[in-house]
């Protein structure tokens, strides 16, 4: 073979996809969002509720790209941004992250609370948003669900921050995003709304329960709040809580939706920041 001398090449023994991927170059990394049909087509429940969306609105940011050998961040891209997943029909752009050296590398994001300075990725009601950042919530989630003649309406606030990462990448089962020199690659931060309703923790096999949240609704005004669910034992309702410090149903729900973010499609992340038990007083 006859090539240049240059010391330590890689061109005189890598095949090409090895070069691309570590070719010391850099690609981009498109940044998407969405929570799937449900939230808009509503979630038809394992006990025979159908629960419809007036809204659910997530804050959320801090996505860093870090190197899967050293943990240490080679790109990030702070946000922060809102979205309402109740009119998101599609995989919402987020963000293009530029200058991101060609490898593959460890994704992870947060939820966070809504800040003045978030930006809305799609269309997110005023409302909403004024009451998010007056009370702190990182979640705001409203709907009605019905059940033969009856009808029930939630109206919960979550002021969770939950860090997410590593993420698995739910497309092919490999760790985070490989970025290739001069491409864009994407990647998609999905939540899956189906966590809101689960009864049982540490499986994505749960069932969906709503029997429990209607009969939560201490004051019969037709409305399940967050107080009243705080008021229900969660495994005296029946809920599997799988060794996860929960004592009321709002406090299984918190983590249940701790849980529900993923990366592309149903790549699992290491979640923290609910650890359950937590702040609310009893
Ligand atoms: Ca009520």
């Amino acid at each position: 073979m006859s090539l240049p001398a240059a010391p330590r090449s890689r061109l005189s023994l890598a095949p090409l996809a090895l070069l691309t991927a570590c070719g010391g170059g850099v690609g981009q990394v498109e940044v998407t969002t969405w929570a799937e049909e449900t939230v808009i087509e509503g979630i038809a429940t394992d006990d025979g509720w159908q629960v419809d969306f007036d809204h659910w609105v997530t804050g959320f940011g801090e996505i860093v790209l870090s190197s899967v050998d050293k943990g240490d961040a080679v790109a990030e891209a702070e946000g922060p941004w809102v979205a309402d997943w109740a009119q998101a029909d599609a995989l919402l752009p987020v963000t293009t992250i530029d200058e991101v050296p060609a490898d593959r590398h460890d994704f992870g994001f947060s939820t966070h609370v809504v800040l003045s300075s978030s930006t809305p990725v799609n269309d997110v009601p005023a409302d909403v948003l004024e009451v998010m950042l007056n009370e702190g919530y990182a979640q705001h989630i409203a709907g009605v669900a019905t059940k033969g003649d009856q009808s029930v309406a939630f109206s919960w606030g979550f002021p969770t921050a939950v860090s997410y990462g590593p993420c698995t990448n739910g497309q092919d089962g490999t760790d985070g995003v490989a970025v290739n020199e001069d491409e864009a690659t994407e990647a998609q931060i999905w939540f899956h709304a189906d966590h809101l309703l689960w009864d049982e923790l540490g499986t994505e096999e749960a069932g969906l329960a709503f029997d429990a949240i209607a009969a939560a609704d201490a004051d019969a005004d037709g409305t399940v709040t967050s107080e009243e669910l705080e008021a229900v034992d969660v495994v005296a309702a029946g809920y599997e809580t799988a060794g996860v410090d929960v004592a009321d149903l709002f406090d299984f729900i918190t983590f249940s939706v701790s849980q529900m973010a993923h990366l592309n499609g149903g790549g699992g992340c290491t979640a923290r920041g609910y650890e359950g038990g937590h702040d609310h007083d009893h």
